[in-house]
């Protein structure tokens, strides 16, 4: 009988305003009189929550029902943006929230603007875990996400006389999305010491004792899918002293402050989200996080298992679990433990659930981003886990022994432990030993770290353990919900929406190339989304910027191998030329808008100086009268998910011009494709097979190949013929002249690139930079010819769908099947 008093989908606009007045009037307990956007936001999110909470509850029902084998991706960073705009579109009901709040008064673009970006993540590795979500759960795969719940995402990043100021994001105050599960807790442990004893069979054990206890309380995110029930949930972990409010006998014993103080300790872990992007720094309380996320995580996952009363061998066979680059590897060693330490399982079959169950993906061969821990810090915080891991390393290195005699320089590479002072575990060799498959994000990157950083585990696994998943975005996020105009216009063309499901029917498209209504819509379409940027700029920031000028967009972490300090030396450029010409050749120029985004980690200083640098330029040029509309340079502050949503439509060209061999793929460059913007790049990362999908003529790539770096590098530190580029010397003249201010704030990015080996090869490549920019400029004015190629690229995206990406891993690393309700 409780089945007819189920939510079901809203039948029509007045059955919405119905719950929403209900929400406001006794969920938030206000009066529709005074119920503003805040409000509005609130009790529409709540409406929309009651809807997903239901197919949340099935889906976890059918799941349980079934014990299909699911897959567990374990990662520190999820970067989910907003959730409202998100739950509608994938419900349906968007259409039916937009008429009843504008018969309310209320705009719903306001509306959904009133929500704080769940940003749980640095960067691209964060992104990715949110696209992986909303496809696994789109595809109907059986899937949980597993994460920490920071009480301060990344930084809000202001920019105060031109430099980064990082404010705490605080951002749960009103948080409708989370449920907070008291009764779903684990107690970790920390510190303590080992005890060895013989059981009554005289079986060695291992006892872990002493030490601390922290309490993990499970909150859960429910992730709906597109156009299906099926509604996966993201269960974030969230830390708490163990013995509850606070220490009753420390407070008994008047120690009052001790106990608090305990408390405050217990909740630091799970306080803020570590906002280095590919910088590893070691840092105890990191260390501390990824122990106590992987351990509630683990013993969540198992606990699930043994209901079930299956045999342990059967592990691997419901469960998978994906580890989003090293900083979950503890895991490993972690099911290890539980398996012989507490379930009594012998050790080598133990190791062979253990293999059976991981996949790692790698995201980077920057060396300063490759995880290490400290053995000294592993064995004060986790003295079991280390001895573990020494006994897996142990056993490794005796199997490579048997397999390559006598190579001692070969155990001492592939050792997990590195022989330094202090020793060092490294975190990349133990995912690797651990895991039975290893996948880059993009084909270069993949073919990367078999051919150098994991060069030798190929020769020791084979090829086969060795596997390229090339990254995907979800195009719900960023082409119906970011570009809806756009989206309309395609599902016009394409015979609706199915598109949205299965990408490569953009293709069609290409059938309408020709089409003259079609392209001046699609023009439009890109024009207005520029207005909408351009009144943003102005709103903002006070700078008039001309929407029929040449959007030129580099919006991502600020980091010197990604080479922002390259735009900006070209934008420098782009204004001497400019300077120098007279008004008549000056009026021929192509006008153009330089527009930069992106956070630096707050320790990376040079990071730091070349925001200041690209702010103190804008100041100059966007004041310079002479120059007017032909040049402008604007950075926006606090570049996030929100941010994206609103740039990335409004982009002509955009720049992934990072050191070939470096960006392992790069994400952001497929949304800009996907919105119809064209691509300057190198050949890097995915950049390569967006050309091969897109077809070279439709992007414009520039710069030397992963191949010669090693050459190039090599020619600037031990002489050669190498010389600082012409070019960029004047830029560098102009500089120095204080034209941007005080030349000292910028001799350091200077330096890096003349006096310090210009590690990142930017005079190597700033000549064909600045040709393959005059092509732009070319390519811009024939205004037609740019339509096609906008056209035709969108067309051939298919491929960059995270839809496809999650089968490939369905498929060839988790042995997963789909599992759909009658819908
Ligand atoms: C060790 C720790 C401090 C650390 C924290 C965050 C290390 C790395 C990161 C983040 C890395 C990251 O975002 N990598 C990016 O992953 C994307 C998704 O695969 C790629 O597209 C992108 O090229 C890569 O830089």
């Amino acid at each position: 009988t409780w089945r007819k008093h189920q939510a079901k989908p809203f039948a029509d606009k007045d059955g919405f305003q119905r719950e929403l007045v209900r929400h406001v009037e006794t969920t938030l307990a206000r009066s529709m009189f005074n119920c503003d956007e805040s409000a509005a936001y609130s009790a529409c999110a709540l409406a929309f929550r009651d809807r997903l909470v239901y197919d949340w509850n099935r889906t976890q029902q059918r799941q349980t029902l079934a014990d299909a084998k699911r897959v567990y991706y374990l990662s520190l960073e999820f970067l989910m943006g907003r959730a409202l705009d998100n739950a509608m579109l994938n419900i349906g009901q968007k259409d039916i929230a937009k008429a009843g709040l504008a018969e309310l008064g209320f705009r719903i673009e306001d509306v959904i603007e009133q929500e704080n970006d769940a940003a749980l993540g640095n960067g691209g590795l964060g992104r990715l875990a949110a696209c992986f979500l909303d496809s696994l759960a789109t595809l109907n795969y059986p899937a949980w996400g597993y994460g920490l719940r920071y009480r301060y995402g990344i930084f809000k990043q202001e920019i105060i006389d031109g430099y980064q100021v990082e404010v705490p994001d605080y951002w749960l105050d009103f948080n409708p999305w989370e449920f907070p599960r008291h009764d779903v807790t684990v107690d970790i442990q920390f510190y303590g010491h080992v005890v060895k004893t013989t059981d009554e069979n005289g079986r060695v054990v291992h006892r872990w004792e002493g030490g601390e206890t922290v309490k993990a309380v499970a909150y859960d995110v429910p992730i709906p899918g597109y156009g299906t029930s099926t509604t996966n949930n993201l269960r974030l972990w969230s830390s708490k002293a163990a013995s509850g409010e606070f220490d009753f006998q420390k407070f008994n014993n008047g120690d009052y402050e001790s106990s608090v103080a305990d408390q405050q300790r217990a909740e630091t872990i799970s306080a803020v989200l570590y906002p280095n992007d590919n910088l590893d720094r070691g840092k105890e309380l990191r260390l501390k996080q990824q122990y106590f996320w992987v351990a509630a995580s683990l013993y969540d996952i198992v606990r699930r298992f043994k209901k079930s009363k299956r045999p342990w061998k059967e592990f691997p066979d419901q469960v998978a679990i994906q580890l989003n680059d090293t900083h979950p590897t503890l895991a490993i060693v972690e099911l290890q433990r539980i398996l012989v330490d507490i379930e009594g399982l012998g050790w080598d079959e133990a190791w062979d659930i253990v293999t059976r169950t991981f996949g790692y993906t790698n995201h980077t061969v920057l060396p300063e981003a490759l995880e290490k821990w400290s053995v000294p810090l592993v064995q004060h915080l986790l003295p079991r886990h280390l001895q573990i891991i020494y006994d897996i390393n142990l056993f490794f290195l005796q199997s490579v022994e048997r397999q390559f005699p006598n190579d001692r320089d070969l155990l001492r590479r592939v050792s997990i432990i590195e022989e330094t002072n202090p020793k060092m575990i490294r975190m990349a060799h133990l995912a690797i030993v651990g895991s039975h498959k290893v996948n880059g994000v993009a084909e270069l990157h993949s073919d990367l770290i078999k051919t150098t950083i994991f060069k030798d585990f190929v020769d020791i696994y084979g090829p086969d353990k060795f596997t390229n998943v090339t990254n995907g975005i979800t195009p719900r996020r960023w082409l119906h919900q970011a570009n809806p105009r756009l989206s309309e216009l395609i599902a016009s063309k394409t015979g609706g929406y199915g598109f949205l499901t299965d990408l490569t029917q953009l293709n069609k498209l290409e059938l309408h190339v020709n089409d003259a209504d079609f392209r001046r819509e699609w023009a439009e379409i890109k024009f207005n989304n520029k207005v909408r940027l351009a009144k943003y700029i102005k709103d903002t920031l006070g700078i008039a910027v001309n929407p029929n000028a040449l959007f030129d967009v580099q919006v991502k972490r600020i980091h010197e191998y990604k080479r922002q300090q390259m735009n900006i030396f070209g934008a420098i450029h782009r204004y001497l030329t400019l300077k120098e010409m007279t008004p008549e050749e000056r009026a021929k120029q192509q006008p153009r808008v330089s527009i930069f985004g992106g956070k630096a980690a707050p320790g990376y200083w040079m990071a730091k100086q070349i925001i200041h640098l690209i702010n103190a330029v804008g100041e100059v040029v966007n004041n310079d009268k002479e120059i007017g509309d032909l040049l402008k340079v604007v950075f926006i502050p606090d570049y996030n998910v929100s941010k994206a949503e609103m740039i990335i439509p409004a982009s002509d060209i955009s720049e992934h011009i990072s050191t070939a061999g470096t960006e392992a793929s790069g994400t952001s460059n497929m949304k800009f494709v996907l919105n119809g913007g064209l691509i300057i790049g190198t050949c890097d990362g995915a950049n390569i097979e967006i050309t091969r999908e897109i077809g070279d003529e439709n992007i414009f790539l520039f710069g030397n190949l992963a191949e010669n770096v090693e050459d190039l590098r090599h020619a600037h530190t031990y002489g050669g013929d190498w010389t600082l580029d012409p070019s960029l010397a004047r830029v560098f003249e102009e500089i120095e002249r204080g034209t941007f201010g005080n030349p000292q704030d910028f001799a350091a990015i200077i330096s890096a690139v003349r006096d310090h080996g210009d590690y990142y090869l930017v005079s190597d490549d700033f000549h064909s930079y600045l040709e393959t920019h005059k092509l732009v400029d070319e390519a811009y004015r024939d205004k037609e010819g740019w339509t096609t190629k906008s056209i035709l690229s969108v067309a051939r995206m298919g491929f960059f769908s995270s839809d496809r990406c999650i089968n490939e891993y369905a498929e060839g690393i988790w042995n997963i099947e789909p599992l759909k309700g009658e819908e």
